[in-house]
């Protein structure tokens, strides 16, 4: 039996719901919106900002149709396209912190060769500082050679190692969230920060479908995380095909 009131499914955006930054094909969101929303209560969670979010999604008039949009990992929470909460990374950090890791960053990058590089390599979030080697608005072909020099290369996971060696000590994650850039928040700001948003709805299960669940991925915490039932998942076409199956559904 499934219920709206006792079961929440939580989904992980890119490479979950959509291909990496790109808008959910028409199929899966006529599906999730007419097969999955009526069955049980649907919670978005990701590491980006609302304005992509929604994009992804389809639209704000999309986006507002779940229960629950969750984003820089549910640290800034949105319900029927209301901000509901939100906290800030230099409170937290404080101003000293903050740049010293924005200086460390762009002084590293700045020494790197790449195939391309574009422009926004620091995108300063309410919760989260994005860091990209490639630069945000580089064109989805720049993209895509990013990341097949990135996977050769291992220039993230180099950088991510630079950064928590000169940041041990300090409360800070560097995690590999999508595909050419590095999320930058404090301890305990991972995507487990949005269970605590649902805790007075006191569903019976909480169910959460994410493709970058191994140690380093932002979606490692929350699968794991007890109060959750995990799924690992390698593109949108499996999460459709697992939901059909979870829910029952031709
Ligand atoms: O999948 C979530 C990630 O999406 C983007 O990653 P990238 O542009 O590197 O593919 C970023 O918004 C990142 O912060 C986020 O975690």
């Amino acid at each position: 039996m499934t219920s709206r009131k006792s079961i929440l499914y939580l989904f992980d955006v890119d490479g979950t719901l959509t291909k990496p930054r790109q808008v959910i094909t028409d199929d899966f969101k006529k599906f999730l919106l007419e097969k999955v929303l009526p069955k049980v209560s649907v919670g978005l969670v990701s590491g980006s900002d609302y304005c992509k979010i929604s994009e992804q999604m389809g639209g704000e008039d999309v986006a507002c149709k779940f229960d629950y949009v969750f984003c820089e990992n549910g640290v800034m929470q949105y319900r029927a396209g209301k901000e509901i909460s939100s906290e800030s990374i230099t409170t937290r950090l404080g101003e000293n912190l903050t740049q010293r890791i924005i200086n460390f960053a762009l002084n590293y990058m700045s020494k790197l060769e790449l195939p391309a590089k574009r422009g926004t390599f620091v995108e300063f979030r309410s919760s989260m500082i994005n860091l990209c080697p490639v630069g945000r608005s580089c064109s989805q072909q720049v993209r895509d050679e990013f990341v097949k020099f990135d996977t050769e290369h291992k220039i993230r996971q180099k950088f991510t190692e630079a950064l928590q060696k000169e940041f041990a000590g300090h409360d800070v994650i560097f995690a590999l969230g999508g595909q050419i850039s590095v999320d930058v928040f404090p301890v305990g700001w991972d995507k487990t920060f949005c269970l605590k948003h649902v805790e007075a709805q006191k569903f019976d299960e909480i169910h959460f479908f994410g493709d970058k669940t191994t140690p380093g991925g932002n979606d490692y915490e929350i699968f794991n995380d007890s109060r959750t039932i995990g799924h690992a998942v390698t593109s949108p076409d499996d999460t459709k095909q697992l939901l059909k199956k979870c829910l029952n559904i031709e």
